[in-house]
C-alpha cells in the first residue's frame, strides 16, 4: 500500500498508543470527516513499536476490516500522516511545539495515568508541552480515549503533577501553571470492539483486496465516540462519523463502562472458568449470561438519566457481544482486573450497598475474579505481586485481601466480604 506520492494530510493531531483501538476509532473517526484531508494524526507508539515499523513502509494507510454477523467490508483509513516509534521524544517535541498541532488524543490503558515517571507516556507528553509552551505554541486539546471514569480529570491530575515535578526540578518553573491555563482536558467515553489481528485477516485482506497491508485492523461495524471539553485550536468535524458532543459526559460513560466494560469482565474470568475462549462462547452459556444480566439489573439501577435507554442499550450490547465472527479473546480482556473492576464493577456495588441492598450481581464480578486469579497460570496485573502475595493466605481472610486489591472500602465492609466469599467458585457450578 502507498500514497502514490499523494501528499499525506497535514499533522495537526498527535496520538500516544498508536494500537489496533486507535486505528479503529480515532483514526477512522478522523478519516470520515469532510475536513479529513487537513486533519493528520502523528501517532506515536506505546508499548509496541512494531506497531510503527508496520505502518511507516505503507505511508500510514491500513485497511479497516468492518465484520458484521454478514461478512467483512474493507476500507483504507488515510488519516495516519506519520507512525512513530514513541522512544521518538524529538519528533513528539517538535510536532508538540507547532502551533498547527490542535488536538492531542490518548489511548495509553488505563494503568498509565498512574505512571508519573519522565519516561512513560504521560511524562513524554508533559516534555512535549514543556516544548510547545517555550515554543510559544499556542493552547491545546488533550483527549484521553481510555476507559478510565471521568478520564479528564484523570489526564488533567497526572497530567499537571508530572508538571509540577519537573518544575520543582527546574530553576525556571511555571510549567504547572500554563498547563492548566493552556490546555484544555476533554473527557469522552469510547466504544468499538476491536478483537487483535491475526494472519488469516492478512491473508483474506491481500486476497479480498488484491494487495497487502502488512497490518489490517479488524473491528464490529459499531463505533460510538461521545465528548465533553473545549477544543481551543480547532478540532476535525468528527460529528461527521457520528461523535457526539454532549455538556455531562458522565451519564454516557457510566452506562458504557458498567454496561459494555462491566459485562465484559464478568464474561472474561466467569468465561475462563468454565473453558470459554471468547466473549461469544462465553454469552451462550447460561450461567456466564446470567451473572451479566444479574449485573446489568443493578447497574441499570443508577443510569436513569433521560435519554440512555438502557434497554434499548443492553439488547444492542447482546447483538454486538454475540457477533459470531468476532473471535474476542476473553483472555485479553481478563488482564488488568484489579484496576478494572475498580472502574466497571465497584461504583455499582457501592450504590447498591448505600440504597440499602446487597450488591450481588456486582459481588459475583469480584468473585468470578478472585477464582480465577486463584488457579490463573498467568495474571497480566499492575498488581501482580499484592495478588501474589494475598493468594498466600486462605479461607475469608484471602477473600479479603483480594477485595482490598480492588476497594479498600469494600474490604472493610463485613457484609460484603461474606458474600463474596460465598460467592467465589460459583462459575464452577
Ligand atoms: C474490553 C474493552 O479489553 C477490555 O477490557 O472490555 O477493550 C472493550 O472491548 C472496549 O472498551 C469496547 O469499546
Amino acid at each position: 500500500m502507498s500514497r502514490h506520492g499523494e501528499p499525506a494530510p497535514p499533522v495537526r493531531i498527535v496520538h500516544l498508543g498508536l494500537g489496533a483501538f486507535h486505528r479503529s476509532h480515532q483514526a477512522w473517526f478522523t478519516a470520515r470527516a469532510h475536513d479529513a484531508s487537513e486533519w493528520g494524526i502523528a501517532s506515536f507508539t506505546g508499548r509496541r513499536p512494531d506497531a510503527a515499523l508496520a505502518l511507516a513502509p505503507q505511508d500510514g494507510l491500513f485497511t479497516l476490516v468492518e465484520r458484521s454477523a454478514e461478512g467483512d467490508s474493507f476500507e483504507v483509513v488515510g488519516s495516519i500522516a506519520e507512525a512513530v516509534d514513541g522512544a521518538d521524544t524529538a519528533r513528539l517535541e517538535e510536532l508538540l511545539a507547532a502551533p498547527a498541532t490542535a488536538v492531542v488524543t490518548l489511548t495509553v490503558t488505563e494503568k498509565v495515568y498512574d505512571d508519573g515517571s519522565p519516561d512513560a507516556p504521560l511524562g513524554r507528553l508533559v516534555r512535549g508541552l514543556a516544548a510547545r509552551r517555550a515554543a510559544g505554541g499556542g493552547p491545546i486539546a488533550v483527549v484521553s480515549c481510555d476507559n478510565l471514569a471521568d478520564n479528564r480529570t484523570a489526564a488533567r491530575g497526572a497530567v499537571v503533577r508530572i508538571a509540577e515535578d519537573l518544575d520543582a526540578e527546574s530553576d525556571e518553573g511555571g510549567l504547572a501553571g500554563w498547563v492548566r491555563e493552556n490546555v484544555s482536558f476533554v473527557g469522552t467515553s469510547v466504544d468499538r470492539i476491536t478483537p487483535r489481528t491475526t494472519p488469516e485477516d492478512v491473508a483474506e485482506v491481500a486476497e479480498r483486496c488484491g494487495y497487502r497491508d502488512a497490518s489490517p485492523v479488524v473491528a464490529e461495524p459499531f463505533a460510538s465516540w461521545i465528548l465533553s471539553g473545549d477544543f481551543p485550536a480547532g478540532r476535525p468535524a468528527w460529528q461527521d462519523a457520528g461523535a457526539q458532543f454532549v455538556a455531562d459526559l458522565e451519564p454516557f460513560e457510566n452506562r458504557k463502562l458498567w454496561l459494555l466494560n462491566g459485562a465484559h469482565t464478568m464474561l472474561a474470568y466467569s468465561g475462563r472458568l468454565r473453558d470459554h475462549e471468547t466473549v461469544a462462547d462465553a454469552l451462550e452459556d447460561p450461567v456466564c449470561r446470567r451473572a451479566v444480566a444479574e449485573f446489568w439489573d443493578e447497574a441499570a439501577r443508577h443510569l436513569t438519566q433521560p435519554g440512555l435507554d438502557v434497554p434499548a442499550y443492553r439488547a444492542a450490547l447482546l447483538e454486538r457481544f454475540a457477533n459470531p465472527r468476532i473471535a474476542h479473546y476473553l483472555a485479553q480482556i481478563a488482564q488488568d482486573g484489579s484496576l478494572k473492576l475498580r472502574l466497571r464493577c465497584v461504583p455499582v456495588l457501592q450504590a447498591e450497598r448505600a440504597a440499602g441492598r446487597s450488591g450481588l450481581g456486582a459481588a459475583r464480578m469480584i468473585a468470578a475474579w478472585i477464582d480465577w486469579v486463584s488457579e490463573a497460570e498467568q495474571i497480566s496485573d499492575p498488581l501482580v505481586g499484592a495478588i501474589q502475595e494475598a493468594l498466600g493466605r486462605s479461607g475469608r481472610e484471602r477473600t479479603e485481601a483480594l477485595i482490598r486489591l480492588v476497594d479498600a472500602d469494600l474490604a472493610a465492609d463485613a457484609a460484603v466480604v461474606d458474600l463474596i466469599h460465598g460467592l467465589v467458585g460459583f462459575a464452577r457450578l
